[in-house]
Order: C-alpha cells, then sequence, then structure tokens
C-alpha cells in the first residue's frame, strides 16, 4: 500500500536577514512585490524549514518526499544530510528521505530565484514568483515500488495507437519498478509481467475503442500497475489520432478540428502563483465559457492538475518549457532536463498535442551556432522521449521567415503583434499569406497575438496605443478575420486570456501588469473582447452589449456594438425598437443619443442592456493620456529643410547624427512595455518593415511610453540637423 501525506501545513519562512514567520504551502514570497511595478521584485535565496516527527513506517518502507514546484532552483535537505538538489521552478520532483529521518526531523528547503545564467527563465515579459508554490507531499510506499525519482516520472506510461478505421486501439502501458511482477490494469483487462532490468510493459488492444474526442467526448481511461508489494500506481490515457496538414490544419480523430483559443498564464492577482484547486478550476471553466477548444500553457510547466482539468474537458494543449527571449549559452543543460521533466511527467495526458521548445528565442539576438544546437538537442530529446507528438516552437514576429532555425522543429508557428506594438492590422495578413505561398512544406500557426486594455479607457475613435477596451476589440476583430480566412493555421492563441503579472511593465494607467488579458488579472471582469470570441466560438447562446464601462458620451449619434451567435439581433432604445440586423458575431448600430437611455440587445431568447448617457463634454477619466499635448510643432520656425519627427525612419536613419537621437528615444520608448517591444526596437529586419513609417506615428503607436515634452525636445534635435 501507497500512503501520501499532505505536507503543506507548518512551514517557517525566512529570507536572509528576516525574522521567521509561518507559513501554509502554496506560498510565494513574491505575491505583492512581483505585482506592483518598478521591477524591483525580490529575487534571491530563502529558506523553508519544518519540523516533524517520524513517520510510522512498517518493515521495509520506504518515504518520498515530492515538491510540484520549486521556484526556480531549490536544496533539500533532512537533519542536515542533502536529499536533493533541482534546477526548474515549474515541474515535479521528489527525494528519498527514509535514510536520513530521525525520531525528530529538522527539513530545509532553500529555495532561490536570484539571477544567474544557467536556469531559465531569466528574462521573459513575466515575474518570477520564488516560493514553494505548489504542494509538498511524502509517499510512503513498501520496499518494492514503483520509480518515483527519474525526471519526477509518474512511473506509468501509456501509449496508445488507435486504427480509426477498425475503430480499435493497441494501447502499450510501460512501468518502471526495483523489480518483482508487475500487474497491469487496462480496460477490466489483466495481464502480469516480469521486470526486466527494472522495466515492465504490456500490450492491450481494446475493440470498439471510446476515443477521446476533444471537447464533444473526451473520453479517459485509466491504467494501473501493481506490485506483489501491494505499491499500485494508475494513470488515465486517451485514445486519439492526431495529425497536422499543411492545408487543412490540425486534425482530430480523422476530422478536420480547427484549435483556436488562448494563452494562460498561472499567476492571480494577490496570490502570484502559490493557487489551489479552486484556482485552476475558476480558470479552466472561463476557457469553457469564452468556448476555446485549445490552450497554450505558456511559458512553462503548469500544475498537473490543469493538465487534468483540459485531459477531462477536452481542451487541447500546447505544452513548452521556458526556454524564453534570450539564449544562454550556459543554460543548454537546464533546457534539456526542463524538457525532459515535461515529457516524462505529462507524457499521458492526451489533452497535450505538441511540445514547444522555445518562445521568441532570436528576441535578443541572432540565432548563433549554439543556439541552433540547443534547439537540435532538444529537438532530438523530444523525439527519443516521444515518439507521437510534434515539437513546435513560437517565433517572434522580426525572425526572417527564412532563417534555418524554422526548419528545426516539426511544425512552426509565429507570434505577431503587427497593429499593437508596431505597423498596421493588415501586415498580419499579408504576413501568412506570403510565408503560406512562399513555404509549400510548412504547418504554420498563430502562436500569439493581442493588445492591452485597461477597461477604464474608452473612446469612440479608438487609436493603437490608447488601451481602450474599444481599441482592443477593433484588433480582435481584423484578427478573428485573419484567422477565419485561413483555415490552413494549425492553431491560434489569443495572447492572454488572463492580465497577468510582468513587475518591470508600467503602461495603460497600470505598474506591473501586462493588460492584453480578455479578462481582468483577478478573473473578475470580463472585457468586452471576451464576448467577441465567445461569439465566434461558443455553442452557448447569448448577447453582449459593448461599452457597459463607456457610459458618458460626448456625441450626438453614438455606435453600439453587439457581440452575439445568434444569427440575428434587434436593438432597442428606451423600449423602442431602432434597428434589427442579421450577420455573424458582430452586430454595430448607430444610435442617437440626447439624455440618458436605456440600450438593450435581443437575440433569440438572449438579452443584455446598457445605459449611455449624454455628456457635454467628454468625461476626462475615460482617457489615458489625459496631460498629452499633441501639437508637436506649434512653433511657427518649423523648418523643413531639417530633419523632423515628420520624416520616415528610413530617412532618419540614414544620418548618423539622427540615428543616434532614434536609438536614444527608441530605448527609452521600449523601457516600460516588454522585451518583444524592446527587441522590436534593436531589430534590422523589422526597422527595413517599418522603414516607410514617420516617426510621429511611430510615436502615436507607443501608447504614451514618450510623453509630449519628450517629442518636443525630440523635435527640437531633429531641427539642428540639416538634411
Ligand atoms: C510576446 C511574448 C510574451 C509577452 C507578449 C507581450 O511575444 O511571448 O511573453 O508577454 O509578447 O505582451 O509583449
Amino acid at each position: 500500500m501507497r500512503k501520501s501525506i499532505d505536507f503543506n501545513g507548518n512551514w517557517s519562512f525566512a529570507k536572509p536577514g528576516e525574522a521567521p514567520v509561518s507559513v501554509t504551502l502554496p506560498h510565494t514570497w513574491n505575491a505583492v512585490d512581483g505585482q506592483d511595478g518598478g521591477n524591483d521584485y525580490w529575487r534571491g535565496a530563502a529558506v523553508y524549514t519544518k519540523s516533524f516527527p517520524k513517520p510510522l513506517l512498517k518493515d521495509g518502507e520506504r518515504v518520498y518526499i515530492e515538491f510540484s514546484g520549486a521556484a526556480m532552483t531549490a536544496d533539500v535537505t533532512l537533519n542536515g544530510v542533502p536529499l536533493a538538489h533541482h534546477e526548474g521552478g515549474y515541474s515535479t520532483f521528489r527525494a528519498e528521505m527514509t535514510d536520513a529521518l530521525r525520531q525528530e526531523n529538522l527539513l530545509e528547503v532553500t529555495v532561490d530565484n536570484g539571477e544567474n545564467r544557467r536556469v531559465y527563465p531569466q528574462k521573459a515579459d513575466f515575474t518570477f514568483y520564488g516560493g514553494l508554490y505548489r504542494d509538498v507531499k511524502l509517499i510512503v510506499v513498501p520496499e518494492r515500488h514503483f520509480e518515483l525519482e527519474k525526471d519526477g516520472t509518474p512511473g506509468i506510461k501509456a501509449t496508445s495507437v488507435v486504427d480509426l478505421a477498425r475503430r480499435s486501439a493497441t494501447v502499450m502501458v510501460e512501468t518502471w519498478q526495483n523489480g518483482g511482477d508487475v500487474e497491469i490494469t487496462v480496460d477490466g483487462k489483466h495481464r502480469t509481467v516480469p521486470s526486466a532490468g527494472g522495466h515492465a510493459e504490456a500490450e492491450f488492444v481494446l475493440e470498439n475503442v471510446r476515443l477521446w474526442d476533444g471537447v464533444a467526448d473526451p473520453y479517459l481511461y485509466t491504467a494501473s500497475a501493481r506490485l506483489e508489494s501491494g505499491d499500485e500506481i494508475s494513470t488515465r490515457f486517451g485514445c486519439r489520432e492526431i495529425r497536422f496538414d499543411r492545408e487543412k490544419g490540425f486534425f482530430l480523430n480523422g476530422r478536420p478540428y480547427p484549435l483556436r483559443g488562448v494563452s494562460r498564464h498561472q499567476d492571480r492577482q494577490g496570490m502570484g502563483n502559490a493557487l489551489t484547486m479552486a484556482e485552476h478550476r475558476e480558470d479552466l471553466e472561463i476557457i469553457r465559457e469564452i468556448g476555446a477548444n485549445t490552450v497554450r500553457l505558456a511559458h512553462y510547466q503548469h500544475a498537473q492538475e490543469f493538465y487534468d482539468l483540459c485531459d477531462e474537458y477536452g481542451i487541447i494543449v500546447w505544452a513548452e518549457i521556458p526556454y524564453i527571449t534570450e539564449h544562454m549559452p550556459d543554460g543548454r543543460e537546464n533546457t534539456l532536463s526542463q524538457m525532459r521533466e515535461l515529457i516524462v511527467q505529462n507524457y499521458n495526458h492526451p489533452s497535450i498535442v505538441c511540445w514547444g521548445l522555445s518562445n521568441e528565442i532570436t528576441a535578443s539576438g541572432e540565432a548563433t551556432e549554439d543556439l541552433m544546437e540547443n534547439h537540435r538537442l532538444l529537438n532530438d530529446l523530444c523525439h527519443q522521449l516521444d515518439a507521437t507528438r510534434p515539437t513546435t516552437m513560437a517565433h517572434v514576429f522580426m525572425l526572417e521567415t527564412d532563417s534555418p532555425l524554422i526548419d528545426i522543429p516539426d511544425i512552426g508557428s509565429y507570434n505577431l503583434y503587427f497593429g499593437w506594438y508596431l505597423g498596421e492590422l493588415e501586415q498580419n495578413d499579408r504576413f501568412f499569406d506570403e510565408f503560406h505561398a512562399k513555404f509549400s512544406g510548412r504547418v504554420i500557426g498563430f502562436s500569439e497575438y493581442g493588445a492591452d486594455a485597461n477597461p477604464q479607457f474608452h473612446s469612440s475613435t479608438p487609436e493603437r496605443g490608447d488601451y481602450t477596451e474599444e481599441y482592443q476589440c477593433l484588433y480582435h476583430e481584423h484578427l478573428l478575420k485573419v484567422i477565419r480566412e485561413r483555415p490552413y493555421l494549425w492553431s491560434t492563441y489569443v495572447w492572454n486570456l488572463f492580465d497577468f503579472a510582468a513587475d518591470g511593465r508600467d503602461e495603460g494607467g497600470k505598474k506591473g501588469i501586462n493588460q492584453k488579458g480578455l479578462v481582468t488579472f483577478d478573473r473578475k471582469l470580463r472585457k468586452d473582447t471576451f464576448y467577441l470570441y465567445k461569439a465566434a466560438w461558443s455553442q452557448e447562446p447569448f448577447v453582449h452589449i459593448c461599452g457597459r464601462r463607456y457610459a458618458d458620451r460626448a456625441e450626438a449619434v453614438t455606435q453600439v456594438k453587439v457581440y452575439s451567435n445568434q444569427p440575428s439581433v434587434a436593438l432597442f432604445v428606451d423600449g423602442n425598437e431602432i434597428g434589427s440586423m442579421a450577420g455573424q458575431t458582430v452586430f454595430t448600430f448607430t444610435v442617437p443619443i440626447t439624455g440618458e437611455h436605456q440600450i438593450e440587445a435581443v437575440a433569440g431568447e438572449c438579452r443584455d442592456q446598457i445605459i449611455l448617457r449624454r455628456t457635454a463634454e467628454p468625461n476626462r477619466a475615460y482617457l489615458f493620456r489625459k496631460a498629452e499635448v499633441v501639437n508637436w510643432f506649434d512653433k511657427a520656425d518649423y523648418d523643413p529643410n531639417c530633419y523632423s519627427v515628420k520624416d520616415t525612419m528610413g530617412e532618419l536613419m540614414q544620418n548618423p547624427r539622427s540615428a543616434a537621437i532614434l536609438g536614444k528615444m527608441m530605448e527609452r520608448m521600449t523601457a516600460s512595455r516588454g522585451d518583444v517591444a524592446k527587441s522590436a526596437s534593436g531589430n534590422a529586419n523589422l526597422q527595413r518593415m517599418m522603414a516607410g513609417l514617420p516617426l510621429e506615428s511611430l510615436i502615436k503607436q507607443a501608447g504614451g511610453a514618450v510623453p509630449a515634452e519628450m517629442v518636443k525636445s525630440l523635435n527640437a534635435a531633429l531641427q539642428q540637423i540639416r538634411k
């Protein structure tokens, strides 16, 4: 018999030089300072200790300790005896403690999220919370038991191969143990097999197999294994066939199954990454509510509970390691160990369909030979550990499409931010059209796209960089069209379903938060864009009027936008129908307003209401850039023979003096907006794409990162340089 003992209670925690405090796990020390901006959250080594009496052990029983997440590295000692050193903050590891146990014990875990050049992530647009932020357990097993230590393995692996025509599946179950015969059971059938070299395997054929069929029918089987000693383990698995097609995208069980969904970061307002099942479940429910059939679990291994929920609800998963933003020559070993753990620990989840090697890895520099080699090794490792799933990568949008890096993974994917950080919305369309036409052999997906919105900000003339909900809506309406018109995209992921902490950010009226979420950081508010995707994806009938937080409007005639998955929508103003329209997803009405009005949308059985008010002046609380003076040319002595912000980037880059001024400004512009913006500014490929844009339009896109005063002095400096 195997016993699992909850070990979350009664810990003592101390940062260096501070008095210890009592904590209960899960715990992070960055729940507050990791989310308040300034990029100054505490990173370093802190110590967790716990005293406990020796557990009662029967003859020969062994005790292991299991950590489901210790960020980012951990050293475990028991009564002064070193038990484990683990690098990587997102995976499970276990260590045996039996021989170091005494009657009274002191367990010490030093957890370190300090900077180094070996363990990923070190540079990325999210907070690297430190702590023992997932469950800790003791596991008591008989002397003969299934493997617990190697790569945090579950000890059992199930591989199913489906024959769709015969409606059957062959299931190979493998186990690892320290000897003895193994009784393996699948679907009521038992097989007893010997352990050879610590490994046992048995094959089963399932006739009339019930497939794991995505959201429609995510049926799960169980494989269990038992030793004569009584040690027993089990895993759920699914029988499904996956395929990736260059023209038709993703196939599940022989049918096209377009993967349309969202990305998720795990953290929460006020909690950081120290979550319980309640938060995981709530996130999963929101994914179901929006109607997504896939989630990219970015940018690291998520909690086992979450992969389990995805299995249960049929949500397809992109899984990845935090090999992100910057290649570290000394980090190779760590990428390999994090990938090994990701695959070994998650192999049995039918929801997972690919392994992501890296994210935007060329964002901070060129694809050096060392970086290429690292990717080849990772790719080979994935194939060696898992012959059933392809590898993929999320490329940064300025990676040249003919880069040899793109040829390494089995299938590809791009993160594009045209229409947010830089460029025009239509560049998204052109990018995929050109890619698809040029590379006849490549399967391509859309791993990230998004725009920040603070639900406090509103505009009837939304513009890129204004952080309004209305611009986020416009942006995503366009991107939804891009995706609908390109069924070959094997998967698409909104960045992000939830706002998340990136302590280095300071923009859009909030410090420390990336606001590209469709839902706020506390999960309480669904931004209007959430309902755009719900209208596109969900089968549950509903209607939603946009702009409920944009009640005061200074215009006599305003636009009322309605999102619905119903075929037609009627709009009522103060009880009178002013129009009805048939369409798909987005329904836009023009509404004259005089005073306070009740606006109601009716679509089939569904209704929604908001209040709108005509005001004399625009409500300044809706504006992000309140103090901004946008007239940069108020001096009469503007000289067209000298450089100015009206010149294009290309022209300004040609003159060394104006190029130097531009460089300084770019540094300033991108300092608080995350790494994508930063690396975009220094990227030659992107600079080529942007060469035709006037500097002033780029400044507008920067979303207030360049204050008006600075633009003025910039312009004055440029005016000193003759063309
Ligand atoms: C990206 C990164 C992601 C960032 C996002 C952004 O491309 O992959 O980690 O959070 O851009 O919002 O800038």
